[in-house]
């Protein structure tokens, strides 16, 4: 068994999807290990996002990130990093497949309902950014 982070995202926060977005996850075979809802920091959006400094879309990402409340959820499913990606589906929730939850949920590609992590060692690093490991 593996874990991934996935964050359900201000946008889909907003317009009432928790519970819709947890019943998908359980119903596809993750388990929900740790989770909470927090409203992140600028400090931590940043953090979070370090990776993406340097692309045009980081203050724009951050803005929206830090503009509502976000739940972060550690998921444990077999090949749970590629398996989470599948179910969300493309970045850009205007090309995601019919189907997936960013295409269900989703606006386009900065508004896109949910992350996930893009490998087993972002996974753990990520997990550890919100939880204990
Ligand atoms: P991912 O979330 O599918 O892994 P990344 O390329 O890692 O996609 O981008 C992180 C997040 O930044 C996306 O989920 C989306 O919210 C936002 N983002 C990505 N590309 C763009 C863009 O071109 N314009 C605006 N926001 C973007
Ligand atoms: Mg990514």
């Amino acid at each position: 068994m593996k874990n991934t982070l996935a964050i359900i995202k201000p946008d889909a926060m907003i317009k009432g999807h928790l519970d819709n977005i947890r019943k998908d996850i359980l119903d596809n075979g993750f388990s929900i290990i740790e989770e909470k809802t927090l409203h992140l920091s600028n400090e931590q959006a940043c953090a979070f996002y370090d990776i993406h400094q340097d692309k045009p879309f980081f203050d724009e990402l951050v803005k929206f990130m830090t503009s509502y409340e976000c739940h972060v959820m550690k998921l444990e499913k077999e090949d749970a990093v590629i398996e989470w990606r599948n179910l969300m589906g493309a970045t850009d929730s205007q090309k995601a497949d019919l189907g997936t939850i960013r295409q269900k949920y989703g606006t386009d590609i900065s508004m896109n309902a949910t992350h996930g992590s893009d490998s087993n060692e972002n996974a753990d690093k990520e997990i550890r950014f919100f939880f204990n490991g």
